[in-house]
């Protein structure tokens, strides 16, 4: 085994890729505040470099955590001796990522055959791209699209604009992907770009939506990042950028907002994987999105496409006190996420970020929340964890079909409740 792993390795780096083979991802289960902070104490160990898919926080919360195969016993080791629960989630990342590059190398075979966009597989950049030119040039009437600057190593950030007409009507903000790994969110903006484009003029209520409000669409907030985890790291989540005298590569663009920053649930540690990056709006990627939402004024809505959990939060993420709209929010969320469950029984939860995933400073929707956007929320999209950031891609479809309806009814909303 250890040899087979070893090979897998070498090979690997042999060809620049990061291989997690032997790699598992455990589910860990803090029962006292005394053992987050142990486990806080391990993340802040960096020779384990221990990839965290939920972050540990206080009150203790369930924490999901990749652990590289050379630490996996010592890990162990460490949480039985301190009598801390722990399951183990994914057995082998290496074989889920292997899995996964299989069918997207079969569905890209059998695209090219039949010479159209499958929404059913997940995309490189260029060709996600290329689908949202196509979106445009079907629809002129209906779709454009809008660069709203460029990523740190030089890539557009288109975001697509569904308008019917008028000047600065109210309008909708929805991004994904801000996050690299989250492909599934990216994939599922894709399919939404394209269900709005074919559905408006045949959907009652989106029509209805549009006749009156913009939808500005962001469906990869993070190029550089979601390049480099189809090229080299499966599992990367920053942006790309170079922080001057480190060797670390990379900001958490969802801790690099004006809300919050730099408090706690973000780490000061350039290496980590929640570094908030040297000051607000460092990231070309945040500060892009910034200065459309703040030169545009009339944004009404704020929904940030993340996964995976399947949650639906508003904010306050970077303190634990509600916000003062919380309970119409909280409305909000429970009726979109009631039409989510229709289709398929899909459960989420709903809260403020805080008591519902953990602590965590300069995330998007709490500065959207505070620069006055009132119907700003978080999307954690499929599953709880038994994929993780590899959803399997023949729930594509069935996950946009259902966020859909979530955000179908969000977008109702926000266009019978004008402010
Ligand atoms: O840690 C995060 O940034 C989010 N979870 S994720 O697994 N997608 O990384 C949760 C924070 C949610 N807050 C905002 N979107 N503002
Ligand atoms: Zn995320």
């Amino acid at each position: 085994m250890r040899w087979i792993l070893l090979l897998g390795v070498l090979i690997g780096a042999a060809w620049g890729l990061q291989t997690f083979a032997g790699d598992q991802v455990l589910r860990v289960e803090p029962c006292n505040a005394e053992q987050v902070h142990l486990l806080k104490q391990l993340e802040a160990q960096e020779s384990l470099r221990l990839d965290f898919w939920r972050f540990p926080s206080y009150p203790e919360r369930p924490v999901d955590v990749q652990v590289s195969f050379a630490c996996l016993q010592a890990v162990k080791v460490f949480l039985e001796s301190h009598h801390i629960k722990y399951s183990v989630l994914i057995e082998d990342v290496q074989a889920m990522v292997d899995e996964e590059a299989r069918e997207m190398e079969l569905s890209q075979r059998s695209e090219r055959s039949r010479n159209g966009f499958n929404f059913a597989t997940y995309h490189p950049l260029e060709s996600i791209y290329k689908a949202m030119d196509d979106i445009t040039a079907q629809y002129p009437q209906l779709v454009s699209k809008v660069q709203i600057g460029e990523s740190y190593e030089k890539r557009p950030l288109n975001i697509l604009k569904f308008s019917t007409g008028g000047t600065n009507r109210p309008a909708i903000w929805i991004d994904a992907g801000i996050h690299a790994r989250e492909w599934i969110t990216q994939a599922t903006a894709l399919w939404t770009a394209n269900q709005i484009a074919c559905e408006y003029g045949h959907d009652p209520a989106l029509t209805s939506v549009l006749n009156a409000t913009d939808i500005f669409l962001l469906p990869v907030a993070n190029p550089d990042g979601y390049v480099f985890s189809h090229t080299t790291n499966r599992m990367w989540r920053k942006t790309r950028s170079r922080v001057p005298g480190s060797d670390c590569i990379g900001v958490d663009p969802n801790r690099n907002w004006e809300a919050g920053f730099g408090g706690p649930g973000a780490s000061n540690d350039c290496c980590s994987d929640s570094y908030h990056g040297p000051s607000a709006n460092s990231e070309v990627e945040v500060r892009s999105i910034v200065d459309f939402i703040k030169n545009h004024r009339n944004v009404k809505a704020f929904i940030s496409i993340h996964s995976y959990s399947q949650l639906m939060m508003y904010p306050y993420g970077y303190k634990c006190s509600k916000p003062k709209d919380s309970q119409e929010l909280d409305e909000v969320a429970k009726a979109a996420t009631r039409a989510l469950a229709s289709l398929y029984g899909t459960q989420y939860k709903v809260g403020s970020i805080c008591p519902v995933i953990y602590r965590a400073s300069g995330g998007s929707i709490d500065w959207a929340y505070d620069y006055g956007i009132k119907y700003s929320f978080a999307l954690e999209l499929r599953d709880t964890g038994q994929h993780g950031f590899c959803l399997p891609a023949n729930q594509i479809i069935p996950t946009a079909e259902e966020t859909w309806l979530a955000l179908k009814t969000t977008m109702e909303y926000v266009r019978d409740h004008p402010y």
